[in-house]
């Protein structure tokens, strides 16, 4: 009886998502992510932003702009858990630390501080977490779960520095879902890795 329903339940997901595994898209998308993460490292203003940043970052309020720097970082740890990269994770969750104090709070209204002193207490606590946790990649993905609820907050309350998606990947957690931020349509499950690379559905844009 578990088997059946599980099947269904199976079929169901697979139907809406494609999850499945393709090894040719694996190998492709594979290594897409390595460039991605070696463009990434070689520039401070991190890697995949010319096309849009120019003119996102010239003309967007100030508030998104200084979260440039932050939400880069997070999309770090999102290459770096998609590749299954424990290591990489940790100096991209140390990359989210030491950009939190950076960020220019003058602007911030009273109510802006107080949500973003909240905000940036949880960020913290959960990239601690990450950075602690090398070689326990599980332990990193529930981390990045709560983690990612937390930039959502950040972006649609503060603006997003550049148009960014919202995935769902409803398997996640045992079929209760998470999703996670990405500067792209194209899916790369940090959740699973090369388990799953591709399960996940676009649900929101964020600009
Ligand atoms: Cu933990």
């Amino acid at each position: 009886m578990k088997t059946i329903l599980f099947s269904l339940l199976a079929i169901g997901t697979f139907a809406f998502t494609s999850c499945k595994e393709n090894k040719e898209q694996k190998i492709a998308t594979g290594t897409t992510m390595q460039h991605d993460m070696s463009t990434m490292s070689d520039s401070a203003a991190m890697g995949d932003m010319p096309m849009d940043a120019k003119v996102t970052v010239t003309d967007a309020k100030k508030t998104s702009a200084n979260l440039t720097e932050l939400y880069s970082h997070y999309t770090h740890l999102t290459f770096a858990l998609s590749g299954d990269d424990d290591k990489e994770a940790v100096s991209a969750a140390k990359g989210i630390m030491e950009a939190l104090p950076k960020i220019d709070r003058n602007g911030f209204s009273a109510e802006q501080k107080k949500e973003f002193a909240e905000l940036e207490a949880s960020i913290r606590e959960h990239a601690q977490h990450i950075a602690d946790n090398a070689g326990e990649i599980g332990h990193q993905r529930e981390h990045l779960d709560l983690l990612s609820a937390d930039f959502y907050d950040l972006l649609k309350d503060f603006g997003s520095p550049k148009p960014v998606y919202k995935v769902f990947c409803p398997m996640y957690n045992d079929n209760k879902g998470a999703f996670w931020l990405s500067d792209s349509r194209e899916v790369k499950n940090p959740y699973y890795g090369k388990e799953m690379l591709s399960c996940g559905e676009v649900q929101e844009e964020i600009k």
